[in-house]
């Protein structure tokens, strides 16, 4: 960093670089010796804080900072976490198009650094900047930061926050966000029957766990069928990262099955099957269904 005409190094290093931490609901700020011109060497980072589910909101009301090509002298730069502004320059009073004339900057987050440099010289008296800034409430039901929605039902919006409801029937996860309705364990002993997804043929709902069990008498022997339509959210490359359908029996694992081919039709050369299923938090799918049916075994499993 050059240092000019200074003389005390511990003059320099105050006016070459300079933290501000600000945390107020609102609050404003401006160059050094506003409204006087602002020294040379300068470089300050102001780091405003505004609390959880707010955002920050930044204008300038007085904007004279030297005009450079690119802004390459001195310059005013916004950080704001997935909003990062070029930088500002040049004098609102003639109009220049660098400056942040009329805008005003909203950071996606509750964070936003405001950074000002200048160099070693101006070639004319440049009076800086002056700055305002406020926090206003995120409203997260109407935000596109995330790719998927905020609530799988209902979105509530409050200042500060935000929470999800459901529709009747269904019960809100843990995670605050998905909507699922509760798959009991199911316990069979009937010699023949079914069993699906929460929901078949409409689509599973998400973060569905089921665990059920098929256990007959010793000496009969489980047959499963997959019904048409079969479709569990998958993957081309990775096998069923989302959403997955397991058959276990004491010795022999099968699956995991996903996708929208229907398995082949199992065998299990025993007299107890599990059934898992779990879903995640995203997707539409139509899900499963198994027809199971016995038979009387030849050897005692
Ligand atoms: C700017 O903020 C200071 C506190 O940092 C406050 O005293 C002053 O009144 C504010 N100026 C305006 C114009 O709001
Ligand atoms: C200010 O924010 C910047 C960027 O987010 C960070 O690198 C720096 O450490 C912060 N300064 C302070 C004093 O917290
Ligand atoms: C980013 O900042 C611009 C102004 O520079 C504003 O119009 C826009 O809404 C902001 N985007 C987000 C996601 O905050
Ligand atoms: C077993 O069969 C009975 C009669 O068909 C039926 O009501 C019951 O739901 C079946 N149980 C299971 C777990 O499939
Ligand atoms: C399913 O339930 C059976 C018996 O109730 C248990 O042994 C098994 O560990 C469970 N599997 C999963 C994936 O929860
Ligand atoms: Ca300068
Ligand atoms: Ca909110
Ligand atoms: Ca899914």
């Amino acid at each position: 960093m050059t240092s000019g005409g200074c003389v005390f190094v511990l003059f320099c290093l105050f006016h070459v670089s300079l933290s501000v931490e600000m945390t107020g609901l609102y609050g404003n700020f401006t160059t050094p010796n506003f409204p006087q011109p602002y020294p040379d060497n300068t470089y300050m980072v102001w780091n405003i804080t505004v609390p959880q589910g707010h955002r920050v909101k930044l204008y300038f009301t007085h904007f004279s900072v030297e005009p450079s090509n690119l802004c390459e002298y001195d310059y005013i730069q916004v950080l704001a976490e997935g909003n990062d502004t070029v930088r500002f320059c040049g004098e609102e009073e003639k109009n220049d198009e660098s400056t942040p004339r009329n805008t005003v900057i909203l950071s996606a987050g509750n964070r936003m650094s405001v950074v000002f440099r200048s160099d070693y010289s101006n070639e004319e008296r440049f009076t800086g900047f002056q700055a305002f800034y406020t926090s206003e409430d995120i409203n997260e039901c109407r935000s596109n930061m995330h790719e998927e929605r905020m609530c799988d039902h209902f979105c509530h919006n409050y200042i500060g926050g935000y929470y999800c409801t459901c529709r009747p029937g269904y019960l809100l996860h843990l995670n605050k966000r998905s909507c699922t309705v509760p798959c009991p364990s199911l316990m069979s002993t009937n010699l023949s029957g079914h069993l699906a997804s929460p929901g078949y043929p409409s689509p599973y709902p998400p973060m569905s766990l089921c665990n059920h069990t098929i256990a007959l008498p010793e000496g009969n022997e489980i047959i499963l069928d997959f019904m048409e339509p079969f479709d569990i959210e998958g993957h081309p490359d990775v096998p069923c990262p989302y959403d997955m359908l397991k058959i276990s029996t004491a010795g022999r694992e099968y699956g995991p099955y996903c996708g929208s081919a229907t398995p082949e039709s199992i065998q299990s050369g025993s007299h107890q099957v599990h059934v898992a299923f779990r879903s995640d938090s995203s997707g539409k799918n139509k899900g499963w269904m198994i027809k199971y049916t016995s038979i009387k075994s030849a050897t005692l499993t």
